[in-house]
């Protein structure tokens, strides 16, 4: 019997082939004899992006007739990685479509290296968001992810003479096929100019506000597919245009040049990603892009929010946002300045609705990057957001003193205003008092922020506080970069553990099993091996295959001390000095990671790694012992590579430094063994995997608080550890340096005098650990079980279970299951 599949939403190997075809026809306007790769990459996406669209419509549909409750997740950074390969996973259709393109003589790895990812993040915050979007639409969960559609992306990374150069991201050069653009809802953001009060009709105090300028903001919108279910979410990113009305006055007196540098000046806006990490300098430019979003995408839903016919009372049971850091904090005060000033509602019912809607996550213990916004650039911008900040300010106030009566300290640390000497807005107190929930990201760092941080709120505000242990989503960082690993996985437990990663446990019943074992150990050498060759291509270094791979990829930061790292490489290179023939475990150390432009240590740092390279590399003593590879432009994509090839994962932070981290999660569940301190959710990865499982080191959260009360004296260590002082000699003498003794002298000086981020003090302990790791990796069936055991034991880390949780505890909504109907 004859079955007729449609060319837009057939699966069969047959139909995704014609309709691939037919899309390097009509859409790229080529045929195979002159198609480059990408015209081929670009037939590949919209192929599967039509099969998207069918389910993208239909959960549209049903979410809209069913006025469905809605998490809107609030995010400055979205590091989506590479769309194509996902959707062929979730879509379920790997295997029909490699199939497709290579009986048309393509290879569909080659296809899916053609993809320039989005790299709209830094780091884990934008990684983070991206795996929570696709556990929400995983688990049918309706939601919105709103942020901004930077045309430049994080910065490719170049390396030249052992120094980060960056390089503008033009991640847009060849087109996006996965975006559809929907200029008929535009909305637009005031900004600047001043305010003015006035009695309306019915004589109560109003005020109104005469923006200097306008910006338009244009929503790009992006199918996100949840695994093997038919709903399809929506990621909603704004480009900011100027208003086509807005330069007419400048056009008609003849000034066509300064008409169009308005519109520069508009466009600007949506430009570029601050690629920093730890601090905002108080610019113009990014507070503008906060309110910028932020605007827009409030505006949006109490637009949805009359589009269903929900009163705007109810705002708060059609939507609850979730805002990812302070980034969009803005939104306490622009939330009720559009309930106030542009619905007529009043104060109180305002502020009710406001706190019930919004909810906040907090990402950092670093002082430094808690944002605050000088009061005169505040007010510049924002004049009646800062009115409306100074009258929750007075009533908050009031409500501190209510329940801590003459405490006037207490007032002074808790204002949303600093005041000890030039005037801020402190956004994080803002997102605080405006939100209903207050949470951070790991179990330990939730504790920091009550008794350390933000002691003061969750003195005043307990029930606020809660921990949402961080995770990620099992489909990109098993499924799609380690395929090998999933098949062995499922070969002997089924597929359910992609959905629900706690079968996993389900591994431990063949953690004896030696036909097991030597197949769990020969996939981690074949992946070990695709990462040699491609080292040997990238770097020109050739690696042993039979050596740990130690890996630390993240960002550059003093507190993740990426320089432990590197004196720990010298140590074993001072050892095979002194003694040629010493016996050591081969190892390759790897490094991967971006530093902030103007993060200067950090690019020290980066320095300093290739220089050890470059001297380690190519000494004969070493032989092929150690080598030292640091593998540019750290992203996603490159992430997704990195991770399955591992043997050991450097998570080595100062203790009560990382609020979770993410990374430590991807390496543990593709077997990879963790060295690392008791930080973020180290502490509770260790707890699931087993203490016998995980290499632990250093001085714990309250002991790097003791030391440094106590007074911490670096000079002491390196005077008396004759391997620490051996190492920060050789790096002193110039031997990484061409002789060169002043090139790393500011990293010297700063351990040598301050060591903020105590790695004298952890230096032996790290040491010994490190030499244990080796010892343990000697016993290869040893080694084997502990990465068994570290993968069957990862189900808790599961951006799933995350979003479970999210869902129960903050944002009170069930899932919406989608028929595909017709
Ligand atoms: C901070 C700032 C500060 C102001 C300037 C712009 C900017 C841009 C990004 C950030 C993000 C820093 C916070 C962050 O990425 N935190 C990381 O969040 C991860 C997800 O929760 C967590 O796993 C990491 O431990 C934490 O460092």
């Amino acid at each position: 019997n004859l079955q007729i599949e449609d060319d837009r939403t057939g699966l069969s190997v047959e139909c995704l082939k014609r309709a691939f075809l037919d899309n390097l026809f009509y859409v790229q306007g080529k045929f195979p004899k002159i198609a480059t790769k990408n015209d081929y990459y670009m037939a590949l996406a919209y192929t599967v992006r039509d099969r998207l669209l069918q389910r993208w419509i239909n959960t549209a549909v049903i979410y809209t007739d069913r006025a469905s409750r809605t998490v809107s997740y609030l995010s400055a950074e979205f590091l989506m990685g590479p769309h194509l390969g996902n959707n062929l996973v979730n879509l379920g259709i790997y295997d029909q479509v490699k199939q497709a393109v290579s009986e048309l003589g393509l290879d569909l790895e080659d296809l899916l290296e053609q993809e320039e990812e989005p790299g709209l993040g830094n780091g884990g915050l934008g990684r983070l968001a991206a795996c929570y979007l696709d556990s929400m639409a995983t688990l049918e969960i309706p939601s919105l992810g709103y942020g901004i559609r930077y045309e430049f992306g994080i910065f490719d990374q170049d390396i030249r003479d052992g120094w980060q150069v960056e390089i503008t991201d033009k991640w847009l050069h060849c087109g996006n096929p996965w975006e559809i653009a929907r200029p008929e809802w535009a909305i637009y953001v005031r900004l600047g100019g001043h305010t003015e009060a006035y009695t309306d009709e019915r004589g109560r105090y109003r005020v109104r506000w005469i923006p200097f300028q306008v910006i338009k903001g244009v929503p790009h919108d992006t199918p996100l597919l949840g695994y093997k279910t038919n709903t399809a979410n929506t990621l909603r990113l704004w480009t900011a245009e100027a208003p086509e009305s807005f330069d007419f006055a400048a056009f008609n007196s003849g000034d066509y040049l300064g008409a169009v540098q308005e519109k520069m000046v508009s466009e600007n806006l949506s430009k570029v990603l601050y690629p920093n990490d730890d601090s905002s300098q108080g610019k113009r430019l990014r507070l503008a892009q906060q309110i910028f979003f932020v605007s827009c995408s409030l505006q949006d839903m109490i637009r949805i929010v009359f589009g269903q016919n929900v009163p705007l009372e109810k705002f708060h049971e059609k939507f609850v946002v979730q805002l990812n850091d302070t980034h969009p904090a803005i939104a306490v005060a622009e939330l009720m300045r559009l309930l106030i000033d542009e619905h007529d509602m009043g104060w109180d019912q305002a502020w009710s609705i406001t706190q019930k809607s919004l909810a906040y996550t907090n990402h950092t213990l670093l002082p430094e990057a808690l944002e605050r916004w000088p009061i005169s650039l505040f007010g510049e911008l924002l004049p009646r957001h800062l009115e409306i900040i100074y009258e929750i300010n007075y009533h908050f106030l009031e409500e501190v003193k209510a329940k801590f009566p003459a405490d006037s300290d207490r007032l002074r640390r808790m204002s949303l205003i600093d005041e000890s000497g030039e005037k801020y807005v402190r956004m994080a107190h803002l997102a605080c008092v405006g939100s209903h929930s207050i949470n951070g990201v790991a179990a330990l760092h939730t504790k920091l922020l009550q008794q350390d941080v933000l002691r003061d709120f969750y003195q005043m505000y307990p029930e606020k506080f809660n921990n949402k242990t961080n995770g990620v989503t099992p489909r990109r960082f098993i499924v799609l970069s380690n395929p090998r690993l999933t098949n062995l996985i499922s070969s002997k437990i089924g597929d359910n553990w992609v959905k629900n990663l706690k079968d996993l446990k389900h591994l431990e019943a063949f953690v004896d099993d030696p036909e097991f074992c030597s197949q769990w150990r020969s996939i981690k050498s074949a992946i070990k091996q695709d990462l040699v060759a491609y080292i040997q291509k990238q770097n020109g270094i050739t690696v042993n295959p039979d050596s740990i791979f130690d890996i630390q990829a993240k960002r550059f930061h003093e507190y993740k001390r990426q320089h432990l790292n590197a004196l720990h490489i010298i140590t074993l290179y001072n050892r095979i000095k002194a003694n040629p023939d010493i016996d050591i475990t081969p190892r390759t150390f790897i490094f991967g990671g971006k530093a902030a432009p103007g993060y200067y240590m950090a690019k020290l740092i980066i320095k300093l790694i290739n220089s050890i390279g470059d001297v380690v590399n190519n000494d004969p003593d070493v032989r092929d012992r150690l080598k030292v590879v640091f593998l540019k432009n750290y992203s996603v994509k490159f992430a997704q590579r990195v991770y399955p090839a591992a043997d050991l994962s450097e998570q080595i932070s100062m203790a009560g430094k990382e609020a979770s981290g993410t990374g430590n999660m991807k390496f543990a569940l593709n077997g990879a063994l963790t060295i690392g301190t008791l930080d973020g959710a180290n502490v509770e990865i260790r707890e699931e995997v087993g203490e016998e499982n995980f290499f632990i080191f250093g001085l714990t959260a309250p002991e790097v608080y003791a030391l440094k009360a106590r007074g911490y004296r670096p000079l002491d260590y390196y005077h008396s550890n004759r391997e620490l002082k051996a190492v920060i000699d050789r790096i002193a003498s110039g031997h990484f340096s061409h002789g060169d003794t002043k090139l790393f002298k500011p990293l010297l000086d700063s351990l040598l005098y301050r060591d903020e981020y105590l790695l004298f003090a952890d230096y032996q302990a790290y040491i010994d650990c490190q030499d244990y790791v080796s010892q343990v990796y000697r016993d290869r069936d040893r080694w084997t079980r502990m990465s068994i055991l570290n993968v069957a034991r990862m189900g808790k880390f599961s951006s799933d279970r995350s979003i479970h949780d999210y869902c129960q505890d903050i944002w009170n909504i069930q899932s919406v299951p989608i028929e595909l109907g017709e």
